[in-house]
C-alpha cells in the first residue's frame, strides 16, 4: 500500500526529532559527548538500533561495535548491497548533526522509500559508525577501516586518557577483537557508498545553497607532541636559567600558525590539545603533551607543511634547552570522491531544482575509509556559519528534509540503473 511522498519539510522535521533524542544521550549530563565504546556509545546503539528495527531492519553489532541495519532487496538485480551511513560518535561538547545526521536521514530515506511502496533491487546496509572522531583513542576512522578490512592491528593498544587498551575497551563492551576481520564487507557485492554530512564549513551558506556535492576528502595528519624541559619553583627559578616546556610549545604554537597561514591548497594546521605537567600554578611546566593536526585539499602541501613544522619546532627547543618528541596517530592521504555517484546526487539535487555546486571537504568523514574498498561518495547539507564541533552546530531543518529527499532520489536512481535488464 503506497503512501503520499512526505515533502522535505516533514522529512526535515522528522530527521531533527530523531536528532534531537539523540543528542540526550551523552557520556557527559548538559552537553553532548559520546566518545567510542562508552556508556552513551551502548545507549545509542540501543537508541538507533530500535530505529532500524521499527523500520524492518535487520540489526547486528560487528566486531568494532558498528550498528549494522540491513534491508534485503525486494526486486530482482544483480545480488549487491548499497551502503549508507556515517558516524554516532562525537567530538566533546559537540552539536547535534555531526555524524548523526547521516544515519538518521539513511533511515529515514528507506522508511520513505518502503512507504512509496518502492521496490529496490539491492539490499541496503545501514552502518553506524562508533569510532570517526577518534576522541577518546588515538584511532580515528577506526570502525569504517574495518568495514574495509584496512583496520591497523595497532589501534588495539593505543591507550585512552585513563590508560584503558582500546582491546580491553572493545572486550569489556561485548566484542571479540579476534573477530575484526569479519568486519570487513566484500567489495565484489557492493555497489558503493553514500554518506549524507553536514558541511561543517561556510561555502553553501555563502553560496545560498542547501546542499553540496563532495569532490573530495583532505589528507589529514594527526600527531603528538611531547616537549620536556625541567619543573621548577615559579618564584625561584630565574627567567633565563628556565627551561620552561610550555613557554616553548607558545613559541611552537605562533610558528605552527604561521606556517599554516602560509600554505596553499586550503592548508590549516591546528594544535587543539595541550595538556601542560605538573600542572600547578606555582611551578615551571617541565612537559607538555600536545595534539597536531594539519591538512590540506592537495597531499604535497601538507607534507610539505609538517616538514616546515617539525624543523622549525625542532629549532625552538634547541634554542630553549628543551627536547621534544613527536608520534604519528594519523596520516591519510587525499581521497577523491567516486565521479558516477558524484554524478548520482548531482542528479537528485538538481531534480529538486537547486544549483548543483560540487565542493572539496577539509573535514575528515567515513567516506575517506570507506573508498579504500567500496565507489565513495557524500553529499553536504549547509551549516548555519559554518559551525561545527561546537554546540552551535544547526541546520534548516528544511535543508535537512532536502538531503533527506536528495538521498531518496539517489537510491532510486542507483535502484533504475542495477534492475536486472
Ligand atoms: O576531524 C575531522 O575532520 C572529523 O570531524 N572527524
Ligand atoms: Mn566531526
Ligand atoms: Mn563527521
Amino acid at each position: 500500500m503506497t503512501e503520499p511522498a512526505r515533502p522535505p519539510e516533514e522529512l526535515g522535521a522528522l530527521a531533527q526529532r530523531l536528532l534531537d533524542d539523540l543528542a540526550l544521550v551523552t557520556d557527559e549530563p548538559g552537553r553532548v559527548t559520546r566518545a567510542y565504546l562508552s556508556p552513551a556509545h551502548g545507549r545509542s546503539i540501543e537508541l538507533v538500533g530500535g530505529w532500524m528495527r521499527e523500520r524492518g531492519l535487520d540489526a547486528r553489532l560487528d566486531a568494532v561495535a558498528t550498528l549494522r541495519g540491513r534491508r534485503a532487496a525486494d526486486a530482482p538485480g544483480r545480488g549487491r548491497t548499497l551502503l549508507l551511513g556515517s558516524h554516532i560518535d562525537t567530538v566533546v561538547d559537540a552539536g547535534k548533526l555531526d555524524g548523526c545526521l547521516g544515519v538518521a536521514a539513511a533511515i529515514l530515506a528507506l522508511e520513505e522509500i518502503d512507504r512509496r511502496g518502492e521496490r529496490l533491487p539491492f539490499a541496503v546496509e545501514i552502518l553506524a559508525f562508533g569510532d570517526e572522531e577518534g576522541v577518546r583513542f588515538p584511532s580515528p576512522l577506526s570502525s569504517s577501516s574495518a568495514a574495509t578490512g584496512t583496520y591497523r592491528r595497532d589501534w588495539l593498544v593505543v591507550k585512552d586518557r585513563d590508560g584503558v587498551p582500546l582491546e580491553r575497551a572493545l572486550r569489556a563492551f561485548g566484542c571479540d577483537p579476534a573477530k575484526i576481520d569479519e568486519a570487513a564487507i566484500d567489495p565484489a557485492g557492493v555497489l558503493g557508498f553514500l554518506e549524507l554530512h553536514i558541511e561543517q564549513g561556510p561555502r553553501l551558506e555563502h553560496w545560498g545553497l542547501p546542499l553540496g556535492v563532495v569532490t573530495s576528502i583532505a589528507g589529514q595528519t594527526r600527531m603528538g607532541m611531547t616537549v620536556v624541559g625541567m619543573a621548577g619553583h615559579a618564584g625561584t627559578v630565574p627567567m633565563e636559567l628556565r627551561r620552561d616546556a610550555f613557554a616553548g610549545l607558545a613559541e611552537i604554537a605562533l610558528t605552527v600558525e604561521r606556517i599554516g597561514r602560509q600554505g596553499a591548497n586550503d592548508l590549516v594546521a591546528t594544535i587543539g590539545r595541550v595538556a601542560v605537567l605538573p600542572g600547578a600554578g606555582n611551578t615551571v611546566p617541565g612537559r607538555v603533551e600536545a595534539s597536531l593536526d594539519v591538512r590540506a585539499g592537495v597531499d604535497a602541501s601538507r607534507l610539505v607543511a609538517l616538514d616546515r613544522i617539525r624543523h622549525e619546532a625542532e629549532r625552538i627547543a634547541a634554542r630553549r634547552g628543551l627536547t621534544i618528541a613527536f608520534e604519528r596517530h594519523v596520516d591519510v592521504p587525499t581521497v577523491a570522491m567516486d565521479g558516477n555517484l558524484q554524478n548520482a546526487f548531482a542528479a537528485a539535487v538538481a531534480s529538486l531544482g537547486l544549483d548543483v555546486r560540487r565542493l572539496p571537504s577539509g573535514a575528515g568523514h567515513d567516506a575517506m575509509a570507506m573508498a579504500r574498498a567500496f565507489p565513495s561518495a557524500m553529499l553536504f547539507v549547509r551549516s548555519k556559519a559554518g559551525i561545527s564541533h561546537n554546540p552551535l552546530e544547526w541546520s534548516d531543518p528544511l535543508d535537512l528534509g532536502l538531503g533527506v529527499e536528495a538521498m531518496i532520489r539517489t537510491i532510486l536512481d542507483l535502484a533504475a540503473r542495477e534492475r536486472a535488464p
